[in-house]
């Protein structure tokens, strides 16, 4: 379990690493990278924070959301991203079913236009509904849609899967969703 510092610092960590590396001055290379001493010293002008902090943070973080290079000298986030990176998500055959979760107030618009990805870089789907009801309670009163994605697969749509188990697709069509 992370202390709640731990857990302000990977918010932090969130935004450097999925939207805006710039509010530390550094740059991700095309693949999601940051070099970690650069990012170590840009989060110690507003935390106190070391390699060990980091490592503890990356460990503990209760849905993977960063992983180190093998040499260790990069960390990158694992998905979530809104700048264009490429983190070599793999294509892989879904289930026949996903689930999103999303708030109520926009399931109107939803059902007209499908799951768009919105800020992100693409639709963040979840492996069963109990994951779903806990994206979607971020956002409100929480509503989860089944998704077809055996049939999206067969129609030609392509899925990844990141490394900490979330799936991702660029759009999802209306008629391949149903309210749950
Ligand atoms: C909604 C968290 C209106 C969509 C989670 C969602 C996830 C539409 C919101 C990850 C729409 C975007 C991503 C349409 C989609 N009309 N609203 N046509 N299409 N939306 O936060 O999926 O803790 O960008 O339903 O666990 O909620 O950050 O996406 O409600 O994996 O690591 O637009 O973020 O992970 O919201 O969450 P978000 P999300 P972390």
């Amino acid at each position: 379990e992370t202390t709640p510092d731990l857990t302000r610092i990977s918010k932090y960590i969130s935004l450097i690493l999925r939207h805006k590396p710039e509010v530390i001055g550094i740059k991700l290379d095309t693949h999601g990278w940051a070099d970690v001493n650069a990012l170590l010293a840009g989060i110690s002008r507003k935390y106190p924070i070391n390699r060990d902090i980091l490592e503890e943070i990356v460990r503990s973080d209760e849905k993977q959301r960063y992983s180190f290079s093998e040499d260790g000298k990069k960390i990158r986030a694992n998905q979530g991203h809104s700048i264009q990176v490429d983190v070599e998500l793999p294509v892989t055959e879904p289930p026949e079913t996903l689930y999103h979760g999303t708030a109520q107030r926009f399931a109107a618009s939803i059902e007209v236009q499908g799951l768009l990805p919105q800020s992100r870089l693409y639709v963040h789907l979840s492996p069963d509904p109990e994951t779903a009801e806990k994206v979607g309670q971020r956002h409100g009163q929480p509503v989860i849609y089944l998704v077809d994605a055996g049939q999206m697969h067969r129609d030609g749509y392509l899925f990844y899967l990141s490394a900490n188990g979330v799936w991702l697709t660029k759009v999802v069509p209306a008629p391949y969703l149903k309210r749950l």
